[in-house]
C-alpha cells in the first residue's frame, strides 16, 4: 500500500491525513478484543485516570499481543510510514489512549516532539504517528483536535526544557501543555479540525502538529491506538538513564512488513 502524491502533499501541508477504514470492522474488533485482554495486565505500562478508576492509557501492547504485532508490521501501515519518513522505521512508542464513556479525561494542547526532545533528547522530528480508531470517533467522545498546518512552525517552545516531568510513568501532555496565549495565536493562524471516523479508520499525524482532546462526556468509549514510528537514523541519545522500554522502544532495527493477518485465518488457527 502506497500513498498517492496528493495524499503526501496533504500530509506535508496539513500535518495529518485520514485513511478512512484502512482496517475492516472485523480487524477493528480483533484489535478491540486484544486491547481488552491486554488492559487486564497490571504493571507500570498501564496508566490510570487521576481518580484512580478507569484505565487512561496502556503502553507497548505490541510486545504482548499478536494482533498488535501484526498490525504494526502491516504493509498498509509500514508502506505509507516509509514513504513519509523517506527511510526505514522502527517503533518509538505504542500506546492505546482509552477514553471511558462519560468519564475519560482530556489531553492538554501539546506537540509530541516537545516531549520527546525533553525526555529522550531526540534530535529530529523524523517520526510519524499512526492513530488507529479502535472505536468510532465522533464529536461526542473526545476526538483528537488538530491545529492544521501548525507543524510547519516547528516547536512553539524551542529547545529542551530539561525540567523533570510531573508524571512518573510517561510525559503527560499536561506536563508540556501550551498556554491559552500560545493557542490563541495558533488558532487564529491555522484554525482547528477534529479527526473523526468509523472504527478501523487511521489518522497519520506529524510529531510537531499541535493537538489535544476534550473529555469524553458521551456514552461511547473512545479507544485510540497511537503507534509512533521513528526513522532508524534518528535514535534518541538520552543524556541520563533512558526512559523505560515500555514507553520508548529500544529495538531500533528496521521493521519488516509481515504477511501475518490481524484476524487469524482458519488455516492458521486449525
Ligand atoms: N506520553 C508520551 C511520552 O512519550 C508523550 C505525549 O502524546 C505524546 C506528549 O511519554
Ligand atoms: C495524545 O496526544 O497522546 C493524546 C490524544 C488523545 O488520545 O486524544
Ligand atoms: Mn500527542
Amino acid at each position: 500500500m502506497q500513498l498517492s502524491q496528493e495524499q503526501i502533499r496533504q500530509f506535508r501541508t496539513q500535518g495529518y491525513l485520514i485513511l478512512d477504514q484502512l482496517f475492516s470492522p472485523e480487524e477493528a474488533e480483533a484489535l478491540q478484543d486484544a486491547f481488552e485482554r491486554d488492559a487486564l495486565i497490571p504493571g507500570e505500562h498501564r496508566v490510570v485516570e487521576q481518580d484512580g478508576g478507569q484505565v487512561r492509557a496502556v503502553y507497548a501492547s505490541h510486545v504482548r499481543q499478536p494482533e498488535f504485532a501484526a498490525m504494526i508490521r502491516s504493509p498498509r501501515v509500514l508502506g505509507p510510514v516509509r514513504q513519509l519518513l523517506d527511510g526505514e522505521a522502527y517503533i518509538y512508542q505504542f500506546k492505546v489512549n482509552a477514553k471511558a464513556a462519560f468519564s475519560g479525561a482530556g489531553w492538554s494542547w501539546h506537540q509530541d516532539f516537545a516531549a520527546w526532545q525533553m525526555a529522550d533528547n531526540l534530535q529530529e522530528p523524523r517520526l510519524v504517528n499512526v492513530g488507529v480508531f479502535l472505536d468510532e470517533v465522533n464529536e461526542f467522545n473526545g476526538p483528537v483536535v488538530f491545529c492544521p498546518g501548525s507543524h510547519r512552525d516547528g516547536l512553539v517552545k524551542k529547545g529542551p526544557s530539561g525540567g523533570p516531568a510531573a508524571s512518573e510513568q510517561h510525559v503527560d501532555p499536561e506536563d508540556i501543555a501550551l498556554t491559552p496565549a500560545d493557542m490563541t495565536g495558533l488558532v487564529n493562524r491555522h484554525g482547528l479540525t477534529s479527526a473523526r471516523g468509523s472504527a478501523g479508520t487511521v489518522v497519520l499525524f506529524d510529531p510537531e502538529i499541535v493537538h489535544g482532546s476534550a473529555p469524553n462526556i458521551g456514552p461511547f468509549r473512545r479507544r485510540l491506538l497511537i503507534v509512533t514510528y521513528n526513522d532508524v537514523d534518528n535514535v534518541p541519545q538520552p543524556l541520563g538513564e533512558p526512559r523505560s522500554e515500555y514507553v520508548v522502544g529500544r529495538d531500533t532495527a528496521a521493521l519488516e512488513t509481515t504477511a501475518q493477518e490481524i484476524v487469524p485465518t482458519l488455516e492458521a488457527v486449525g
